[in-house]
């Protein structure tokens, strides 16, 4: 059995590794040269734990290789990049539909295709019909229903960064086909690693489903969010508030922070707010919410600011502000959409010279940072210059920290507490 993967980035790449692990000959497809050319060494061109030892194995045994050019194969996934585009949010499906009309000519009868992309409601039918339009020759579910000669699913992902080895095979699976043929081809080929449960529904349902799991994170952060500014605006400590709150057995509040980050959870509930604008206005708020915490966290810095100028008599040139934390979430190296590093940036548009950043996870900046002559500095580097620590993330280094009580705390993660 033969299966292809196309695009092996996040999720495609720990995808293809699993099957192949699991005895299947995978093939992997890519635009990116480099990216083909790194796993075919044996070695992977992202940061997941546990990764770089399956592929390794798999492509010295001969089971996993990576090519530009799809080939024949019995199924293939689709895990492509689904980002927005404009200031309407509107999904950008143009990698599925490259990830499709590649495809589209080495395909024959009994084929199955399965979109793992997290995709707004309708992208599997639209993936059909560009199937479709491409081998006139071949039946799709659209046409014929279960007598088509090729199978079509959506089973998206829902893997955590940095748990992906383990999240994909323990996690339950959405099993969304067209029809129930198509949905019993993809629960067959999970089956090969997924241990966790296959849960057959029909793709609309399975898409929104994605999407829905992830708005749900971004509402009830945005509700942590609200409550630490109103919590502010009132003088309460907002982690003992919600400490106290959890008490409640059917209260679970999650933790605020300095926003939400991530390439999932603050992108999909677009997805749905672009659908339905009139109908999604909790999710649209929610998003509203999140998106604007960086800029409430940098009117507190400002408000610090002032505090160390009237407390110290220094010039405001002269204050050193240092950054703790620049990845999208704790413990990771992952810059990429981070709020983190978004203040951090524009902190050193107003202060600049003035800011250190502290971020244990990486060994040097990103250009833009230096750019900025933002320097990366130890933990207790930060703590012996600077007259405000702002932290941004809750690494785990930061919560072992020692306060000297000298400096002015900014902490949107609660680590005092
Ligand atoms: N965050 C908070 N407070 C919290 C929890 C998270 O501010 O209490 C922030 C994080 O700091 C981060 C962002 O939210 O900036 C997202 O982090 P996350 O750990 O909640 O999620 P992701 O983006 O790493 O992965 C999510 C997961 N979805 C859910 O938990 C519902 C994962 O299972 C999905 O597979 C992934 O999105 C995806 O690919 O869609």
């Amino acid at each position: 059995n033969t299966i292809s993967v196309i695009g092996l980035g996040y999720i495609g790449l720990p995808t293809a590794a699993a099957f192949a692990q699991h005895g299947l000959n995978v093939i992997g497809i890519d635009v990116n040269k480099k990216a083909v050319d790194t796993i075919n060494r044996g070695n992977i061109h992202i940061v997941e734990p546990d990764l770089d030892v399956v592929v390794k194995k798999c492509v010295n045994e001969g089971k996993l290789r990576a090519t530009l050019t799809p080939e024949p194969a019995d199924a293939f996934l689709i895990a492509v990049p689904t980002p927005f585009k404009g200031d309407d949010y509107e999904p950008d499906l143009s990698y599925i539909e490259s990830a499709s009309k590649a495809i589209a000519p080495v395909l024959k009868k009994g084929d199955l295709v399965i979109l793992e992309s997290t995709s707004p409601v309708g992208a599997t039918e639209q993936m059909a019909e560009w199937l479709a339009e491409a081998r006139p020759d071949l039946t799709f579910p659209q046409q014929n229903g279960e007598q088509s000669d090729i199978r079509i699913a959506h089973c998206p992902e829902r893997v955590l960064p940095g748990q992906v080895m383990r999240e994909l095979i323990e996690n339950d699976r959405i099993i969304g086909g067209m029809t129930q043929k198509c949905s019993d081809a993809a629960t067959a080929l999970y089956k090969v690693f997924v241990k966790g449960d296959c849960i057959v529904t029909n793709a609309r349902t399975a898409e929104m489903c994605k999407l829905t799991e992830n708005s749900f994170r971004d509402v009830n952060i945005a509700f942590a969010n609200e409550l630490s500014i109103i919590c502010d605006k009132l003088n309460i400590n907002v982690w003992e508030l919600i400490s106290l709150a959890n008490r409640h057995p059917r209260v679970n509040i999650l933790r605020p922070g300095c926003g939400v980050g991530g390439h999932c959870i603050a992108v999909d509930p677009w997805f749905i707010v672009n659908k339905t604008p009139d109908l999604a206005k909790l999710i649209h708020t929610a998003r509203l919410v999140n998106d604007n915490k960086p800029d409430w966290v940098i009117g507190k810095v400002n408000e610090a600011v002032i505090e160390v100028l009237q407390k110290t008599g220094k010039s405001i040139n002269e204050i050193k502000i240092a950054c703790l934390g620049l990845a999208f979430k704790p413990d990771i190296d992952d810059l990429r959409e981070s709020p983190a590093l978004k203040i951090t940036e524009k902190l050193a548009e107003k202060y600049p010279n003035q800011i250190l950043a502290v971020e244990p996870n990486v060994e040097e900046l990103p250009a833009k940072l230096t750019e900025q002559n933002i320097s990366l500095v130890s933990l207790d580097g930060a703590l012996s210059i600077a007259d405000v620590l702002v932290v941004l993330v809750d690494h785990r280094e930061f919560k072992l920290m020692q306060f000297t009580g000298n400096q002015l705390i900014v902490d949107t993660k609660g680590i005092k507490q």
